[in-house]
């Protein structure tokens, strides 16, 4: 059976991680079995989670994951025309590429209480020695990585400005439809709600939750999607 490795549950959502969630969202809609392996990303192959592990075969990132599970085990993308696949294409950038670094920002660096409420979540398990040094540590690169890949250059309003005009993208384009592309789940749909889960469904306090949470067809996307896939976890 696949082992994926993820970041323990916490939040009442099943992962603190966008792309942990895209991915375990996207077997449990294809009907993949496996287990999970919580983990932390200093374990993991590329230095990130999620990754996993099939029999031998370790695959790292979301989006090579997802490729190899379409090819191997089931392509939910496999009825999309040429048109469709462009737009779930261009769609997952704005959702991983861009609306991620600006909810990345208000968990990381935008107010204290959100970072203690992140901190505590990812690091809260670690002996205590270590726990407040990993976390340090952990702040301080991700601050440079949100400088490096530009979005840390503009002020918080600025940035929340960018990450509401994504959330109008999302939510015009999925309109009245069940699905991001009409009556049946793909890779794209794992995608937004591994996203949109981890904005409008968790502890995080920003103008991008209130954005999000103020828009019913999302909030009904991120509910119908718990409740088909995730029964069991019943909080989300
Ligand atoms: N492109 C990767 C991104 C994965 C990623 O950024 N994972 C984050 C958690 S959301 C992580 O493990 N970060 C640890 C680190 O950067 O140190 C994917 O699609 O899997």
């Amino acid at each position: 059976m696949i082992r994926l490795y993820q970041f323990e549950r916490t939040w009442g959502i099943p992962n603190l991680s966008p792309f942990c969630c895209k991915v375990e969202t996207y077997m449990r809609m294809a009907g993949i079995d496996y287990e999970i392996i919580s983990a932390l990303p200093a374990d993991a192959p590329k230095g990130k989670l999620p990754y996993i592990d099939d029999d031998g075969k370790i695959i790292a990132d979301s989006h090579f994951i997802l490729m190899y599970l379409k090819s191997v085990y089931n392509d939910l993308d496999g009825s999309l025309d040429n048109m469709q696949r462009s737009v779930s294409l261009a769609m997952q950038h704005l959702l991983e590429d861009h609306l991620f670094w600006c909810a990345f920002y208000s968990r990381w660096q935008y107010t204290d209480e959100n970072w203690h409420v992140n901190r505590d979540a990812i690091f809260g398990k670690l002996p205590s020695l270590i726990r407040y040094f990993a976390a340090w540590h952990t702040r301080r690169k991700i601050r440079n990585r949100i400088i490096a890949q530009g979005i840390g250059g503009h002020q918080a309003e600025e940035i929340f400005t960018m990450g509401k005009q994504d959330i109008d993208a999302l939510s015009g384009f999925l309109g009245n439809k069940p699905y991001f592309l009409g009556d049946k789940p793909t890779v794209l749909d794992a995608s937004a709600f591994g996203m949109l889960v981890n904005i409008i469904g968790c502890p995080i306090e920003s103008p991008l939750k209130e954005h999000g949470s103020a828009k019913n067809n999302l909030k009904d996307f991120v509910a119908r999607i718990s409740q088909n896939y995730y029964p069991d976890l019943q909080s989300v």
